[in-house]
């Protein structure tokens, strides 16, 4: 069945990403401030303001096992992060797995609902196999409790009476995104890792907070966010299933306190979700979509990547080389910057998810 997509784009009425908040034009001269812009617009009404980079971080090797991880093909460790915050300090654990076989190898960061390996979101011995190394952690037993508590965690580092006070005061997907970053402060210096092949990956909630990590962090050169919906990929005018007033009543403390008044009142958002996916321009972003996924609403993720792969040109790189249809299971759609594609099945992160990203991101 035919299906205008640029119709429904144009119904969607989302915000120009080719014009500054005071309506002057973006160019290719001055991007990088446009970029800067919507990342200050994104945290200041959706997620919060991330914290700063610490000024010093420690990394314990707590444990290494190089005999029998994937075969006896991966070397496995268990590290210990630690950074000073608030006049205190904050300590998360991490699991990393590298290939033995790569010299450098390209890295990816994994926030993941559980820290242990194996695990069914993380198809460990296909990632070494690819001479692919990871570092994973929980984002809820490491990081911060995944509920209303502002104590829990990091949480009562940022908040030390555990309450948030202004608007903007970061929730708990930028708490993940940031911890995202420290792990990568650990593999940015380590002699085995490729730095120009890093990569953040998440997915469902998890999949926001890559997302929210590569736009902060210029040193992740991908983003994998799979299945990752409302207030990750998808764009939230016009959007099917989850809205903002959905996620905001369920989890409020993922965002910051801003970003309510936007429930039902999408239209009044100085930005869309497609400022997040350019926010990590000119790098590389990866969106994935699962067909029975309405809640995240397949629809609204791919539009997105139409919508934001457009930035890419004022870089002098390619746009996302998008069908004027609708995506059905099994299309894979890759430019050189953005690639995207829908599977079959329901909100999960498969293998077939994975398959296809390292697809993307080992190209030459
Ligand atoms: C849902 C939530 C989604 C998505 C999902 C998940 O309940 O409404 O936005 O993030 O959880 O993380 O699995």
């Amino acid at each position: 069945m035919y299906f205008d997509i640029k119709n429904e784009i144009e119904a969607r009425k989302l915000p120009d990403l080719f014009k500054f908040s005071d309506g002057t034009d973006v160019n290719s001269d001055n991007v990088s401030k446009r970029r800067m812009e919507m990342l200050e617009i994104l945290q200041k009404n959706v997620y919060g303001y991330v914290p700063d980079a610490p000024d010093k971080i420690d990394f314990y090797i707590e444990k290494t096992d190089d005999t029998r991880c994937c075969a006896g093909k991966a070397i496995y460790k268990e590290i210990r992060i630690t950074f000073p915050i608030n006049d205190s300090e904050f300590s998360f654990p991490v699991k990393i797995m590298m290939p033995k076989a790569v010299k450098k190898a390209p890295f990816a960061v994994i926030a993941n609902f559980r820290g242990t390996l194996p695990d069914e979101y993380i198809p460990s011995e296909e990632l070494i196999d690819r001479g692919i190394g990871f570092g994973v952690f929980c984002y809820t037993t490491d990081i911060t409790s995944d509920d209303n508590d502002f104590f829990s965690g990091i949480s009562g580092k940022i908040y030390k009476d555990g309450i948030r006070k202004s608007g903007s005061d970061c929730g708990k997907i930028a708490m993940w995104a940031y911890c995202a970053s420290r792990v990568l402060d650990y593999a940015i210096n380590c002699e085995d890792i490729d730095r120009e092949k890093t990569a953040v990956a998440g997915h469902s909630r998890l999949g926001k907070s890559a997302l929210l990590a590569s736009a902060c962090d210029e040193r992740f050169k991908y983003v994998f966010s799979n299945n990752s919906g409302c207030a990750g990929a998808a764009v939230s005018r016009g959007k099917k299933g989850e809205t903002v007033k959905n996620i905001t009543d369920a989890f409020p403390y993922w965002f910051c306190k801003n970003y309510v008044s936007y429930a039902e009142n999408e239209e009044k958002m100085p930005c869309d979700q497609h400022f997040l996916l350019a926010a990590t321009a000119p790098r590389k972003v990866y969106v994935a979509s699962a067909a029975e996924d309405f809640w995240a609403d397949p629809l609204s993720e791919y539009i997105s990547c139409i919508e934001a792969g457009q930035f890419w040109r004022l870089y002098g790189k390619d746009a996302f080389p998008y069908i004027d249809s609708i995506p059905k299971p099994g299309d894979i759609i890759c430019g050189s910057n953005i690639g995207y594609h829908i599977r079959s099945g329901v909100h999960f992160l498969s293998r077939y998810d994975w398959n296809a990203f390292i697809d993307f991101f080992l190209k030459k």
